[in-house]
């Protein structure tokens, strides 16, 4: 059986920042002739690590389509159900490290949408096809309650997001209804606290209220507390600092604007520890800034006993980056995005070693999304124990909803995989 490139072509659509994206249809032909369609779009983010892959060549998604249609012939004819080679092919036409002559954004929709192809001309769904076993396992759900960062604005928090995660959920359908309630939770706790809180969301559908760093993570674990005992599942915080968006490197300071404080880094590291000890944090993603290998390792040889210590703009989904952080003990989780990396190969092998060490790889999404859904079967293909993705938003429940509909396909084989 084959199924080979026959078509590529890419169109401008919006993004839920409002901003333009690209989005990619590849044909394939079967050897009966036969025509499938896969079709992905690249989200974008905000917040981005200095060593991410370009998003777009210079002169933006308009010069990434142009670029599409001058590459549509070296792609055309190559094997569809070679995931490597088609990779390997977008990494030879581009020639640089970080894609910046075709954008890896570009490069990482054809590559999705070539492995959806793929999968409708094997009649089977993205996750089967990419996973290729039986005995699947579904991933919990982090997502967004509060934003702040560079994802809001005002007088929002420092600290970019404020996130939950079910842990004791036994289904992924209940995981993602529970996050939704302490979402609401939070809502109606901040228009009962303030009353010209206006509801305001930011970029990922998190409230966005005028909140001081620690008042907002009082409010979320309160709500995960309450939330927990009315349906009876363990529900936990989690934060994502972000921290190299509010580091000045000139000073050496992390300087929180919302209360006119900085911390060096031993502050920092103390302010860190202080809060997952007070809150019991179940997770915390770049609490440090996008260099700092050894004030991460420091952090989690102090709490990663009891907390994922999770780097996104210290690993940007790169090998590399990983590599480094195994032999100096950095973390004990990575954040994983496609768009980092530019193609899947590229980014499942950034999985594969994190789980070779031990790491926990956690899928996400980006800032700026589309209702491309990739990432919910790229989780389960892959055994990904946790996918950071929103609660709410129809950017964000284009995966949640995606993961209730694997849940029910696998039927009873369904199961959630193990967190810790
Ligand atoms: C992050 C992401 C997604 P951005 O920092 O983890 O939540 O934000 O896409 O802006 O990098
Ligand atoms: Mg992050």
């Amino acid at each position: 059986m084959e199924a080979v490139i026959s078509s590529l072509k890419a169109r401008k659509i919006l993004d839920s920042r409002g901003n333009p994206t690209i989005e990619v249809e590849v044909g394939v032909r079967d050897n009966k002739g036969d025509l499938f369609y896969g079709r992905a779009a690249a989200p974008s983010g905000a917040s981005k690590g200095k060593l991410e892959a370009v998003d777009f060549p210079a002169g933006g998604v308009d010069k990434a389509l142009e670029k599409v249609i001058e590459i549509a012939p070296k792609l055309s004819g190559l094997d569809a159900f070679d995931q490597a080679r088609v990779d390997e092919t977008l990494r030879e036409l581009d020639g640089t490290p970080n894609l910046s002559v075709l954008g890896g954004n570009t490069t990482v929709a054809i590559s999705m949408a070539v492995a959806k192809a793929a999968a409708l001309a094997k009649k089977m769904p993205l996750y089967q096809h990419l996973g290729g076993r039986e005995g699947f396992e579904l991933p919990y759900p982090l997502g967004n309650v509060i934003g702040g960062g560079k994802h809001a604005g005002g007088y929002a928090p420092d600290i970019q997001e404020y996130l939950v995660i079910a842990t004791g959920a036994r289904k992924v359908s209940e995981a993602i209804f529970t996050n939704a309630r302490v979402h609401k939770k939070v809502g109606e706790m901040f228009s009962e606290a303030n009353s010209s809180f206006t509801r305001g969301k930011s970029d990922e559908g998190a409230w966005s209220p005028n909140i001081c760093n620690e008042g907002a993570l009082e409010f979320l674990a309160e709500a995960c507390e309450l939330v927990s005992q009315e349906v009876g599942i363990e529900v936990r915080p989690a934060l994502d600092l972000a921290a190299s968006s509010f580091y000045d490197s000139e000073r050496d300071l992390y300087v929180y604007k919302r209360e006119a404080v900085t911390r060096d880094r031993g502050e920092q590291l103390d302010f860190i520890l202080s809060l997952i000890e007070k809150f019991k944090l179940f997770y915390v993603e770049d609490p440090l800034h996008e260099t700092d290998f050894e004030g991460f390792a420091e952090l989690t040889r102090k709490a990663g006993n009891k907390c994922l210590i999770c780097g996104d703009d210290l690993f940007v989904t790169n090998v590399r980056r990983l590599e480094i952080g195994i032999r100096s003990k950095a973390a004990n989780a990575i954040i994983i995005k496609p768009n980092q990396i530019g193609t899947l190969t590229d980014t499942f092998k950034a999985v594969e070693l994190a789980k070779r060490n031990k790491y926990v790889p956690v899928i996400s999404h980006r800032s700026g999304e589309t209702t491309d859904e990739t990432i919910a079967h790229l989780a389960v293909a892959w055994h990904c124990p946790m996918i950071k993705t929103g609660v709410v938003g129809g950017e964000r429940i284009a995966k949640l909803n995606e993961l209730i509909r694997i849940e029910e396909e696998l039927g009873n084989k369904a199961r959630m995989s193990g967190l810790r």
